[in-house]
């Protein structure tokens, strides 16, 4: 696939930016089952985005935090990504997700108050990104501890709904400043509403 499968530890150095062609390709579906060294590569991505909560790790690494990774942006056009986040209520969130296809969705959309950042984006981009709120989409799921893929329908809304919606596009060679409004980077469609994060306890 690349040299990188022979990593044991993926750096922000890794990840590729959005001048790289890469970045703009479609990608493949991953085969099922999994072979060895798509599940190398999950791993690597989800080690990344563990690592990202480890202070230590993310000081002596020069790591930049983040709540989802695609393939795609560490040079691999499979179709596979991995989410970890804590959702607006506090719930937390790890996914390792192959060959996504969103089956349905919400008309109502939402959107970060504060825009989005992508790993593969040096630069700050101001303006709104509005997706759906609410998404059905049909699935594999790989978990490392019982080395089980299954296949399934995820329900997401509200930010694990946006953070999925930015990785599926990343697998379709679209960034998220393709979606902010040219004209008006801040205009508010009347069906969308921002995400709202409930207070966490210190
Ligand atoms: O949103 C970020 C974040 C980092 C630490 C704590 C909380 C949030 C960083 S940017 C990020 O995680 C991208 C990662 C990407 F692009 F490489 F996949 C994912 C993302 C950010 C914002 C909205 C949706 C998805
Ligand atoms: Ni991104």
């Amino acid at each position: 696939m690349n040299d990188l499968i022979k990593k044991d530890m993926l750096l922000y150095s890794d990840i590729i930016k959005d001048d790289h062609p890469d970045l703009r390709q479609k990608s493949l579906p991953a085969n099922i089952p999994l072979s060895n060294e798509e599940i190398n590569v999950l791993k690597l991505m989800n080690d990344y985005l563990w690592n990202s909560y480890d202070n230590e790790i993310v000081e002596k690494y020069k790591l930049r935090p983040g709540v989802g990774l695609a393939a795609p942006q560490i040079g691999i056009l499979k179709k596979m990504f991995c989410i970890l986040a804590y959702d607006e209520k506090g719930d937390f969130h790890n996914y390792c997700i192959i060959n996504p296809k969103i089956i349905s969705h919400s008309e109502e959309k939402t959107y970060l108050e504060t825009g989005e950042g992508c790993l593969s984006v040096d630069k700050t981009v101001n303006g709104l990104v509005h997706r759906y709120r609410r998404i059905k989409a049909s699935v594999y799921l790989y978990d490392f501890e019982t080395q089980e893929l299954i296949s399934t329908v995820l329900k997401l809304e509200g930010y694990l709904a946006i953070i999925f919606q930015h990785e599926y596009d990343h697998l379709y060679g679209k960034l998220f400043y393709d979606r902010i409004n040219k004209e008006n980077p801040f205009f508010i469609p009347e069906n969308s509403h921002p995400v709202i994060f409930s207070p966490q306890d210190e």
